[in-house]
C-alpha cells in the first residue's frame, strides 16, 4: 500500500481542499493532468453533519458512508474520477473511519437524513451504540496510547474496530470508493486506531479497478495521518508495515529552515532519516502545510509557511520538490482569516467554484498549484525523477545548492546576504532559463538565464533583496 500508482514519470498529488467535484474534473482537463500533476486529494466525499455557518471541519464529522456532501454526489463522484483517471490524474479520498459526528441536537446530514448522535444512533450506516467504545471517555493524555485509540478526540463519537461489525462497514466503504476508481485514501486520525486493526482492514482492502485503467494485483496507496512529533505514546513507526504515513516533521522541519531560523546546510543530512527521526522515504507523505496546521489546527503549526508568507513558502515548496525525499503533496487552499471559515460559499452554503483569470483562481481561492513556481517544480520533479541527489554544496550556513544527476539544479538563498558563487550545476553546457522567474517561450527565456560552461560550472545568483524569490530552478528541459 505504499506506491501511489502515479500515470508515467508524475510524481506529486495536490489537495484541492474543499473542491466540488465538477470543478475537480475540470482542473484535471484543463491544468492538472497538461502540467503534469500525479493526483488530487479530495476533501471527505461521504455524508457528514451539517453544523451552524459550515466550517470546513464538519466534513470530519461523518454521519453515514453514503457518497454526497458539500463536493458532489455519488454520480458527480464517479463522473470526476473517470474524467481525471482519463488525463492521467489519479484520485485519492480523505477518510474518516475513526469516528462519527460529535453532539448535535438536531442532527442532519448533508443527505438531509438525521442521526441522534447523543445517543450514538446513526442509521444511515447503521452503527448504533454497542458499535462505539465504551465507557465515553475523552482524550486528554496522550501518553496513554489506550486512552489516545479508545476514548474521543474532541468529543467526536469513538468507533470500535477491533469489532467485525464496525471493520465491514469501513471496509465496504473503501472498496466502493475502489470500484469508483480511486488509486488511494488518506486515512484520517490513524493515530486514534490500533495498528492491528487497521492492519485488519487493510488486507481486505480491494485490488484497484482493472477497468480503471490500474494493472493487475495494485494495491491501493494508503497514507496515513499519525501526527507524531516525538514524546506521545503513539509512535509512527508503528505504522509503517504495509501502508505509509504522513510525516508531519518534514514541513515544520521546512518552515525553521526557511523562515531562516535553522541553518539550511543541516539539510545535506536529510537523507538520513534516522537522524531527523522521520519515516523512511518509501513510507513518507510530505507536504509543506496542510488543511489544518495552515490555520493551526491539529499538532505543530506555529512554524508552519503557508501561501501567506509566498516568498519563503515558495523556497519550501521547490526545495520539498526538488529533493528526493518522500511522496510529495502540494496544498490548494482557499483564502481565510478565521480558522473556522469553511470554503467560499453562497448564502445557501453552497460552494462557489473557483473562476480563472489569467491563469490565476479569483473568487476567494488561493490555488497554490497553479502559481508558476511550484507547477514548475513539480515538472522538474517529474523529470529528474530517478535521479541522485549531487553536487551538494552550502555556504555552511542558509546558502546551499544541489543537482539532480545531470537533469536538474537548484540554488537557494534564505540569508542576508548575496548568494553569487561559482557552482557546479551537474547541467551539460549552454544557456539556461530559471524556471522559477520565467519559462522558455518561442525559444526567448520570460525570466533569469543561467550560463553553463563545458565544465558544468555556472555563476549562480540569488540575491538577498529580491523580494519575490529566493530560488533559482534549471533542468534540462528549460535550456534555450
Ligand atoms: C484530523 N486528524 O486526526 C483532521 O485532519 C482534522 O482536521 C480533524 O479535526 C480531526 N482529525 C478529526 O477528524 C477537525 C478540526 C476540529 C474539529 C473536527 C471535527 O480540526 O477542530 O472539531 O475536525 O469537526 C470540532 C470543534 C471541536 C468540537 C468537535 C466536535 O473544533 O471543538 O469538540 O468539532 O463537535
Ligand atoms: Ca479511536
Amino acid at each position: 500500500h505504499k506506491d501511489p500508482h502515479y500515470v508515467g514519470d508524475r510524481t506529486t498529488m495536490v489537495h484541492l481542499f474543499e473542491w466540488k467535484f465538477n470543478d475537480i474534473a475540470k482542473e484535471c482537463e484543463d491544468f492538472l493532468g497538461p502540467m503534469g500533476y500525479g493526483g488530487v486529494q479530495v476533501s471527505p466525499v461521504n455524508e457528514n453533519l451539517v453544523m451552524d455557518n459550515r466550517p470546513w471541519f464538519e466534513r470530519y464529522q461523518p454521519i453515514s458512508y453514503k457518497i454526497i456532501s458539500r463536493s458532489g454526489n455519488e454520480d458527480e463522484f464517479k463522473d470526476m474520477v473517470k474524467r481525471c483517471n482519463k488525463v492521467g490524474v489519479r484520485i485519492y479520498v480523505d477518510t474518516v473511519v475513526n469516528h462519527m459526528s460529535g453532539d448535535a441536537n438536531p442532527a442532519y446530514g448533508t443527505s438531509g437524513a438525521s442521526a441522534k448522535p447523543n445517543e450514538l444512533s446513526y442509521p444511515g450506516v447503521p452503527y448504533s451504540s454497542k458499535n462505539f467504545n465504551h465507557p465515553t471517555c475523552t482524550i486528554q493524555n496522550y501518553n496513554n496510547a489506550t486512552e489516545v485509540r479508545n476514548c474521543e478526540l474532541s468529543g467526536l463519537h469513538d468507533l470500535d474496530q477491533s469489532q467485525k461489525y464496525v471493520r465491514d462497514k469501513i471496509i465496504k466503504f473503501f472498496n466502493k470508493l475502489i470500484d469508483l476508481g480511486v488509486a488511494g485514501l488518506r486515512v484520517d486520525a490513524a493515530k486514534h486506531m490500533w495498528p492491528k486493526d487497521l492492519e485488519v482492514i487493510y488486507k481486505r482492502i480491494k485490488k484497484l479497478s482493472r477497468k480503471a485503467g490500474f494493472p493487475p494485483k495494485s494495491l491501493p496507496y494508503i497514507y496515513q495521518e499519525v501526527i507524531d512529533l516525538g514524546g506521545e505514546a503513539v509512535s509512527k513507526f508503528e505504522y509503517n508495515k504495509t501502508a505509509a504515513v504522513i510525516e508531519f516533521q518534514y514541513g515544520i522541519v521546512m518552515g525553521y529552515m526557511f523562515r531562516g531560523e535553522d541553518n539550511l546546510s543541516r539539510l545535506s543530512s536529510l537523507e538520513d532519516t534516522n537522524k531527523w527521526r522521520m519515516m523512511p522515504s518509501r513510507d513518507a507523505l510530505v507536504m509543506i502545510d496542510n488543511h489544518d496546521n495552515q490555520r493551526g489546527h491539529g499538532a505543530g503549526g506555529e512554524k508552519i509557511l503557508t501561501y501567506k508568507d509566498p516568498k519563503m513558502y515558495k523556497m519550501a515548496i521547490a526545495f520539498m520538490l526538488a529533493h528526493p525525499y518522500g511522496q510529495t503533496r502540494v496544498m490548494s487552499s482557499y483564502v481565510f482569516d478565521d480558522p473556522s471559515q469553511g470554503p467560499p460559499a453562497d448564502s445557501n452554503g453552497n460552494i462557489i467554484s473557483p473562476e480563472i483569470v489569467d491563469g490565476k483562481c479569483v473568487k476567494g481561492w488561493v490555488c497554490e498549484h497553479r502559481w508558476p513556481q511550484i507547477y514548475r517544480m513539480v515538472q522538474f520533479r517529474n523529470l529528474v525523477n530517478g535521479e541522485k541527489l549531487e553536487n551538494w554544496w552550502s555556504n555552511g550556513n542558509n546558502q546551499i545548492a544541489f543537482s539532480r544527476g545531470g537533469k536538474g539544479f537548484v540554488a537557494f538563498n534564505a540569508e542576508k546576504d548575496d548568494l553569487k558563487q561559482g557552482l557546479q550545476t551537474g547541467l551539460p553546457e549552454g544557456v539556461y532559463c530559471d524556471v522559477i522567474t520565467g519559462e522558455v517561450v518561442d525559444g526567448k527565456c520570460s525570466g533569469r538565464t543561467v550560463e553553463v560552461d563545458a565544465k558544468g560550472n555556472a555563476l549562480i545568483e540569488i540575491l538577498s533583496n529580491d523580494t519575490d524569490e529566493g530560488v533559482l530552478a534549471l533542468h534540462i528541459q528549460a535550456k534555450l
